[in-house]
């Protein structure tokens, strides 16, 4: 069905408008930066300005939603105005407070996200496909990247250079500001990429993924440059990697968020590392990189078949390492599976 009637008869509203840009790229398969769209049960109607309108026309056409130009929100406000309609559907968290203020002086709003955000974590197969190809052409950049990582590489260089291979590769974008940490960086489980210079014997982690027709990835590897790695980062990676592994095996559907965390938490507190594990097990992914579910100690949400999302256990030791390993997955079946093919055993560059 049509995701627009789809959305609308889940909401008591007369009409909705929905203008943030990934809930509109959800509804119309379009991205942009600019646009609304409005849909009741007679029409609806995807105002863009007349930079999108030919790409938008091509991409609708065999849509329930037809295409309008408009300059601006008041071209979009005083359409709706001239609606009679009293329920007007939109996703308040999503708008500005001078968008809010205007149209509660005109409707009766109703909030739409509670809709969206679960009508969007269970994935179609196209969506699917699409987040699939993402995550293998990051596994393939990923692989490409390994020779180019020599004594004296930044951490920026590599991540830019990751990014192109990405491209190069197939992708549109990256889904996210790639990490790249060295040595004793990688302990900062966000760490923004920077001058550092990689030396012999240090852990390298990279946190990274792309775009495929506007459906992200998100994979994490950590593995060891120059020599043999050292005696601790080794058992603690194989411990890392066996909650992951965990994981990946108990996680079913019907679980919540919460529970799906507590496996791989659990086993790692059975290894004493549970205080280093200082985030969530995973979250949701799509045409965001982080999307419902959680899969954190708080997540309620309950697992579906359909549903993304990552399992990223990670073990972070202040001013020495940090060891992540993240694989985005979807439920089939009741059971996780992995989008991701390569190895996770450690690697020594
Ligand atoms: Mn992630």
């Amino acid at each position: 069905m049509d995701n627009t009637k789809k959305i609308l008869r889940e909401l008591k509203a007369d009409a909705m408008l929905t203008g943030a840009a990934d809930l509109r790229a959800w509804l119309t398969g379009f991205h942009s930066t600019f646009g609304f769209v409005y849909t009741d049960a007679q029409e609806s109607v995807f105002f863009t300005d007349p930079r999108y309108a030919e790409g938008a026309k091509e991409a609708l056409r065999n849509s329930y939603t037809g295409v309008a130009i408009a300059k601006n929100e008041t071209t979009v406000f005083d359409y709706i105005k001239s609606k009679k309609i009293k329920r007007l559907a939109v996703p308040v968290e999503r708008l500005t407070q001078p968008e809010y203020e205007r149209l509660r002086r005109k409707f009766k709003l109703v909030d739409s996200m509670p809709a969206f955000v679960s009508a969007m974590s269970v994935k179609t197969e196209e969506e699917l496909s699409c987040i699939s190809r993402a995550c293998e052409i990051a596994e393939e950049a990923f692989s490409q990247l390994l020779g180019f990582l020599k004594e004296g590489v930044t951490e920026n260089e590599t991540a830019g250079y990751l990014e192109y291979l990405m491209r190069k590769c197939g992708a549109q974008d990256r889904s996210f500001e790639t990490i790249v940490a060295f040595g004793k960086n990688s302990s900062v489980p966000h760490h923004a990429s920077d001058d550092t210079k990689l030396k012999s014997g240090m852990p390298v982690l990279l946190d990274f993924g792309c775009k495929v027709n506007g459906y992200c990835s998100d994979i994490t590897r950590t593995l060891w440059f120059g020599g043999k790695p050292d005696e601790e980062f080794l058992a603690v990676y194989n411990d890392v990697l066996a909650s992951h592994l965990l994981a990946r095996d108990q996680i079913r559907a019907g679980m919540k968020g919460k529970e799906a965390d507590a496996v791989a938490r659990s086993y790692l507190a059975g290894r004493g590392l549970d205080k280093f594990f200082t985030h969530s097990l995973g979250h949701g992914i799509g045409i965001n990189i982080h999307e419902y579910p959680s899969l954190g100690p708080n997540g309620e949400g309950v697992l579906q078949d359909g549903m993304a999302f990552s399992i990223e256990p990670g073990v972070y030791f202040e001013g020495k390492f940090g060891i992540r390993i993240e694989d985005s997955v979807t439920l089939k079946d009741g059971r996780v599976v992995s989008f991701m093919k390569s190895d996770k055993n450690l690697t020594v560059l």
